[in-house]
């Protein structure tokens, strides 16, 4: 029987196009792949893998079966008001997805670990100057989020030697973590925090959660690496955290308005590093494999993994 597959993304990329329609023909030959806006008939799209499509969109699809959402944050799926709620949400948990995230929150704990930043401060000064640092045991990290992404970044930071915390909805086991969980243990855990990486899912509950309040119970002079969503900090929050010199330093892949409007303060901040949301991008190769196991589950009867939960919103 014909499956037929609308790819609908807003990144006018036609290798990356060719690629996702190379991979799941070669995973699914009997699949019919087509790229949005050329639907063709739009009640014969039985599956939509989606990324940032057009608000409103998915609605005009009567008999589609699920959406694939082609990242891990369903946050602006669920803005959209015509979102066909009947229909399962798949989100993406995919290990290439998590390896580069993974390397994100790597390479920004080890810069501020290792005092990156002051030294490329020495430098621009001419300034020799051997600047301690203290053993991997003896730096805490807090990763806000301890779902998929926040336990890999966590693993390997473990073993590494970093004394990390986790702070999630539930308590979490995992070797060497210091599990923190709820509103009840968010000071506790900020207040070990040296270096904060936020890991959350956007949800009314976890909008403007690094804010005044919650930046000043970390340590000062904390790093915090936010890798999640824009709507999570209170931009004017961290700004004034940063000019007090509560924080040292931050790290920001993602903002409120993206791309980030240009006379936006955090572009020229000394203390702030930005990315252009890129802390971990979608690799089709393996996602595709992902979503081709999810849709044979769906087809076969089956429960594909990682439907969201629409009453938690993540
Ligand atoms: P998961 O759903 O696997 O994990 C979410 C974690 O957050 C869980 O541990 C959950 O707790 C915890 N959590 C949710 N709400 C609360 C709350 N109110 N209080 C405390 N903890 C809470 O998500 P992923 O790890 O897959 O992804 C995390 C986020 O990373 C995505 O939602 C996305 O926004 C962002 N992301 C950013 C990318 C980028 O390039 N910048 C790339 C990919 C993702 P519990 O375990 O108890 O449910
Ligand atoms: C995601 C993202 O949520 O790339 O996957 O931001």
């Amino acid at each position: 029987m014909r499956t037929v597959v609308l790819y609908n993304s807003p990144r006018d990329d036609e290798a990356e196009v060719a690629a996702w329609r190379g991979y799941i023909k070669a995973y699914d030959a009997t699949i019919e792949f087509r790229n949005w806006p050329k639907t063709g008939p739009v009640e014969e799209i039985d599956y939509v893998l989606a990324w940032l499509p057009q608000l409103g969109d998915l609605a005009r699809y009567p008999n589609l079966k699920a959406i694939f959402w082609l990242g891990a944050g369903v946050d602006h799926l669920l803005k959209d008001k015509e979102l066909p709620r009947r229909v399962p949400i798949v989100r993406l948990v995919d290990e290439g997805l998590s390896a580069g995230m993974t390397e994100y929150v790597l390479l920004h704990v080890l810069r501020y670990h290792r005092r990156l930043p002051e030294l490329e401060a020495q430098q621009r000064e001419g300034v020799w100057r051997q600047l301690s640092y203290p053993l991997a045991k003896d730096r805490r990290i807090g990763i806000m989020g301890m779902g998929v992404l926040g336990t890999d970044a966590a693993k390997r930071l473990i073993s590494l030697g970093f004394d990390v915390g986790g702070w999630s909805g539930s308590p979490k086991q995992l070797a060497g973590l210091t599990s923190f969980h709820g509103d009840g243990q968010l000071t506790a855990f900020l207040a070990r925090s040296e270096i904060l990486v936020c890991l959350l899912p956007l949800t009314p509950t976890t909008t403007g959660i690094i804010n005044a309040r919650t930046l000043a119970a970390l340590p000062k002079g904390a790093a915090v690496i936010n890798a999640a969503r824009g709507g999570h900090v209170i931009d004017v929050d961290l700004i004034a955290a940063l000019d007090r010199g509560q924080i040292a330093h931050a790290t920001l892949d993602v903002f409120t308005t993206e791309p980030l409007p240009v006379e936006h303060p955090f572009w020229r901040h000394p203390r702030i590093t930005l990315t252009p949301h890129v802390a971990s991008m979608t690799p089709s190769e393996t996602a595709s494999r992902v979503v081709v196991e999810g849709l044979k589950a769906l087809r076969a009867g089956r429960r594909a993994a990682n439907i969201v939960d629409l009453t938690k919103g993540y």
